[in-house]
């Protein structure tokens, strides 16, 4: 077999674009989702890749390792049934039912409760800090690791479902959107190159998973979005949408910017828990 027979496969122009882009340093998965909406197949682009990498005497890109839920639609998590709803690629999130029982869901939303709801923040890029932001309008309260057998075990079956150890988890949040409220598009993982995510980074290391869980669904609005690539999941109650923030390559993923869409009828609350590189305290 040519040593470059995949690189060549589709033609010079192909060839020589490939080329050009490894050369300016672009990110391999970026290149991957170009080739691939031009057609090709991942194997054979990955094949490509690697090929243009050796001609350049570039070092081979290597897959990291990230929480993943695994390829069957119907999975048993510590005795609980869950099944999956559908899947996306690109951004790579997974969509899936009866994460929780509705006694669960009703449970987690009494313990937040009575902890008390306070208006929703976010980490400051520049100063770390966390701030109150016109675009996250939500109320909310956080949940600490382990905090009771319901937590602990909700946190446990997160942890077994997605392959990713329950030490690397951040505290449960619980967040309640009444209508007109929501969560403008953003990004979960820290920018590495802002001041303020230093801080952020040095617990744990980067959020690599984010699982979005619907304790309770409005009537109207209120889904999570993924305007990048024109989905919106919406879950039923005790599902959930799982998604990873890096790609497989370990780059920040841009594909997996998402927002809580505004609700326009009745009341969403969901949980949400981050997954982090490294042990989380
Ligand atoms: O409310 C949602 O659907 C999304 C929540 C979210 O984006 C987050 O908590 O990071």
């Amino acid at each position: 077999m040519n040593a470059l027979e995949a690189l060549e496969s589709h033609g010079p122009a192909w060839r020589d674009w490939l080329l050009d882009n490894l050369t300016k340093q672009c990110r391999p998965h970026d290149l991957l989702v170009d080739m691939m909406k031009g057609g090709w197949l991942v194997q054979q682009a990955e094949l490509a890749l690697s090929q243009g990498q050796a001609l350049l005497n570039q070092p081979a890109s290597r897959t990291i390792l990230r929480p993943t839920i695994g390829p069957s639609n119907q999975l048993h998590v510590n005795g609980q049934d869950i099944r999956v709803m559908s899947r996306l690629t690109n951004p790579q999130a997974v969509v899936i039912a009866e994460v929780l029982s509705s006694e669960e869901c009703e449970e987690l939303i009494a313990l937040a409760m009575s902890k008390g709801l306070n208006a929703s923040d976010v980490v400051d890029n520049d100063s770390g800090e966390r701030v109150l932001h016109q675009g996250r309008t939500s109320t909310s309260t956080n949940l600490t690791k382990a905090e009771n057998t319901l937590v602990a075990r909700i946190e446990q079956r997160l942890a077994d479902l997605t392959a990713w150890p329950v030490s690397h988890g951040e505290g449960l949040q619980v967040l309640r959107y009444t209508p007109g409220q929501e969560y403008r598009p953003h990004f979960d993982w820290f920018d590495p190159s802002a001041k303020g995510a230093s801080l952020h980074l040095q617990n744990g290391g980067q959020r690599v998973a984010t699982t979005v869980i619907y304790l309770r669904v409005a009537e109207e609005g209120g889904g999570t979005l993924f305007p990048e690539v024109g989905f919106e999941a919406c879950p039923p109650q005790g599902g959930a949408v799982f998604f990873n923030n890096l790609d497989p390559y370990g780059a920040e993923d841009r594909l997996s910017l998402h927002a809580g869409s505004p609700v326009t009828r009745g009341t969403k609350v969901v949980c949400t828990y981050w997954q982090r590189e490294r042990p989380f305290q």
